[in-house]
């Protein structure tokens, strides 16, 4: 690993009790946490980059608490909790207006955790939820008057089992009419493979962490020339330039100050940003479930977004009015 490389320290990740709550490290109910498991990170630094007002968190999770919402059987990892409580702390504290809560794998298709966080939000939340075929239109309903407004399929092997794209087509058939979109997550080098499964989506779609490019090669190279051709060839595609925690070889970790963190990252999202400006969404991805490396300061991720949106325009684009059209069209200006 180069000097600069990320640092594999656990111990800043909890326990400070400073700033989102007791709490991190825990978890309820009949439930481990997986060996190695990072906790969020708790008592972030209060941001030194000023979020525009009514800025939207669009990509971070609930989880459990387990005693109360337990954990899937089929799931992949066992997260500790991570409440809607401490996620309205921490929405608080960075300075977001809202949050888009995206349902993690660790509950399955099981959305009452996300259910219960949205309707704690006042109004303040919106959701992605995970649905299997057989969803039924009382139930898709019943989300939908909660605050979900998208579906997300996961591709993501370590995270998943498979699901064949005839069952995710049913899906789409079932949402389209709310008006919905679909999240999807996948990696880089299954973008070839699944390309036209994905163009084939007739709703808006939304790409999480810019389709996890491998940041250590080119940016002008073929495998995110394809995902950069996804989006412009399909204009109802948009992109999460989200997670450059988890993208990073290189780092430095936001951590311990660290105003220019992750700068491997940097050529990537900020070019995504500067030519897709009205495509793209911005999020914490809080608690950051599966971080091997260290587990990120959130202030200080936040402090990462002026380094790929450069102007006060861009920022305000990626952090209010694409979110609010998206979800919540009813206050964008572009809705009114
Ligand atoms: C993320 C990323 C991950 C996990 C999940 O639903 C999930 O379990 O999304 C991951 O492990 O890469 O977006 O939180």
């Amino acid at each position: 690993m180069p000097e600069t490389a990320i640092h594999d320290d656990p111990s800043t990740g909890s326990g400070t009790g400073a700033g989102t709550g007791a709490g991190s490290g825990t978890v309820t109910g009949p439930f481990e946490k997986t060996p190695g498991w990072l906790d969020w990170y708790d008592g972030p630094s209060k941001p030194a980059f000023e979020l525009p007002a009514g800025s939207v968190d669009a990509h971070c999770h609930v989880f459990g608490p387990g005693a109360q919402f337990p954990y899937a059987p089929e799931r992949k990892y066992t997260p500790c909790d991570a409440s809607a409580d401490q996620l309205f702390a921490l929405r608080d504290r960075l300075g977001f207006a809202r949050n888009v809560i995206v349902q993690a794998t660790c509950h399955g298709a099981d959305n009452r955790a996300l259910v219960d966080a949205l309707g704690r939000s006042d109004g303040r939340a919106r959701g992605v939820a995970t649905v299997r075929r057989d969803v039924t239109g009382e139930q898709l309903a019943e989300l939908h008057a909660a605050g979900v407004r998208g579906v997300r399929f996961n591709f993501v092997k370590r995270l998943v089992d498979r699901i064949d794209t005839a069952s995710l087509d049913e899906i789409v058939a079932k949402i389209a009419p709310l008006g919905w979109h679909v999240v999807i997550y996948f990696e880089a080098e299954d973008l070839p493979e699944l390309y036209d499964f994905f163009r084939g989506i007739p709703t808006d779609v939304v790409v999480d962490h810019m389709g996890r490019p491998d940041v250590s090669k080119d940016p002008d190279g073929p495998e995110f020339g394809l995902f950069l051709r996804f989006l412009r060839e399909n204009p109802n595609v948009w992109t999460k330039v989200t997670c450059p925690e988890r993208l990073s070889v290189t780092g430095p970790a936001a951590l311990a100050g660290e105003q220019h963190a992750y700068r491997d990252v940097v050529p990537f999202a900020r070019r995504v940003v500067e030519e897709f400006p009205d495509r793209v969404l911005w999020g914490t991805d809080w608690p950051h479930p599966n971080l091997k490396d260290h587990m990120p300061d959130d202030g200080l991720l936040v402090d990462f977004i002026p380094q790929i949106a450069v102007t006060a325009e861009l920022q305000q684009k990626l952090l209010v009015d694409n979110p609010l059209r998206l979800y919540w069209p009813e206050l964008s200006r572009e809705g009114a």
